[in-house]
């Protein structure tokens, strides 16, 4: 298949009859560990896909944006008077998103024309938002011969989908998408938005992460998660601190909360969550990789028991993964369908593919995806 740069070059040219300017290409991602910690201010760990989406792009010399994808397969043109929060929906919506956020945040942006090509799936939990907003903010500011420091990118790309198409995100997948390594997880503190490169060259230790994708349909998910970010901000105030990151006795935590069964457990998760982040870090930095399974088996059982995000079809592929040899597995991104990571012995992921396509076959589940994934670089030119 070509690359994405390519065809969203071709696909310029075919709609508006020039060649591009320039192009840029983000990827999407997928987090080792630490889910639903980004909007309470913790721990997260993710590492970026080498599937990537890119933006071609070109000026023009008048204030509007002519926006063509795979996606849409028909040019959408908006123009300033569009540049007001939830005007443009669909997916040019996450480019007038970030012509917003960019004018908002002072930069002047050109008029252009921009066409998006992709291959992180779309509605898989891989995060194809975020690589969107990221390569469209890096065309629009090539574009503008402006220059935002790299750490800026992944809150402006934030407030893009939380302002401007109304999606109550935290930051994790942004910051994913602009800031990681080759080669790397990135361990991000969100409250500080502080980062550390953590090497994760587990090929050399024999080991591999398989992603899952389990194809069920998401159900729910922007008013669940919605939720979950309402009762997580609820119980942070009755608790006495900004964020559920500062919470510092889970105990003392839990009997304030009592009266509360749902506040309970989503904040034993949170909690908790956070601590497995910390965990898997000191054994990464300790070079035991094989070692952090545990904590990703943990980290599932606790989404699906105490923050009930999980569906049937992540917590069979977890199983199926699991029964099979995998040393650790658990749902990835914010859950309600989407994806499983798997960290298995490289030679057993063949096995531990077919175990889950067994499984789901027994279940009458769509037949899933899989994949191994490498760590690779966050948004660049292309
Ligand atoms: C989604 C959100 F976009 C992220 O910000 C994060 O909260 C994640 O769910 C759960 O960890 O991907």
């Amino acid at each position: 298949m070509t690359a994405p740069e390519d065809r969203a070059r071709s696909a310029f040219a075919r709609e508006f009859g020039v060649g591009a300017d320039l192009a840029w290409a983000s990827p999407g991602r997928v987090n080792l560990i630490g889910e639903h910690t980004d909007y309470n201010g913790g721990y997260v760990l993710p590492f970026a896909l080498p599937l990537r989406t890119a933006v071609a792009a070109g000026r023009l010399d008048r204030r509007e944006w002519t926006v063509w994808s795979e996606v849409g397969r028909a040019p959408v043109t908006f123009r300033e008077a569009d540049l007001e929060p939830g005007k443009v929906t669909g997916w040019a919506g996450y480019l007038a998103a970030v012509v917003w956020a960019l004018r908002d945040a002072g930069i002047d942006v050109p008029g252009a024309r921009l066409a998006v090509a992709s291959d992180v799936p779309l509605g898989s939990g891989l995060s194809s938002s975020a690589a969107l907003e990221c390569a469209a903010l890096g065309a629009l500011l090539d574009l503008a011969g402006a220059d935002l420091p790299l750490d800026d990118w992944p809150a402006l790309a934030q407030r893009a989908e939380n302002v401007y198409v109304g999606v109550p995100c935290g930051i994790m997948d942004q910051a994913a998408s602009s800031l990681c390594h080759d080669g790397h997880a990135l361990f991000l503190d969100c409250r500080s938005l502080a980062t550390e490169q953590v090497p994760f060259t587990i090929a050399d230790e024999g080991l591999s992460v398989l992603v899952v994708d389990t194809r069920a349909p998401h159900r729910h998910a922007d008013g669940e998660y919605a939720a979950r970010r309402r009762t997580c901000e609820a119980a942070a105030a009755r608790l006495g601190v900004d964020l559920l990151r500062e919470v510092t006795d889970l105990g003392k935590a839990l009997d304030i909360l009592a009266d509360d069964e749902v506040a309970v457990r989503r904040v034993r998760h949170v909690v908790t969550e956070d601590q497995r982040v910390l965990d898997t870090m000191a054994l990464l930095r300790a070079g035991r990789a094989a070692d952090i399974g545990g904590l990703l088996t943990a980290s599932h059982a606790s989404l699906r028991d105490d923050y009930e995000v999980t569906v049937s079809e992540l917590d069979v592929a977890v199983e199926a993964a699991l029964a099979a040899g995998a040393l650790g597995a658990r749902m990835t991104g914010g859950g309600f369908g989407g994806c499983v990571i798997a960290l298995v012995r490289t030679e057993s992921a063949g096995a531990v593919e077919a175990a889950v396509t067994r499984a789901f076959a027994e279940h009458n589940f769509r037949a899933p995806a899989a994949f191994v994934a490498a760590p690779s670089a966050g948004v660049t030119r292309v």
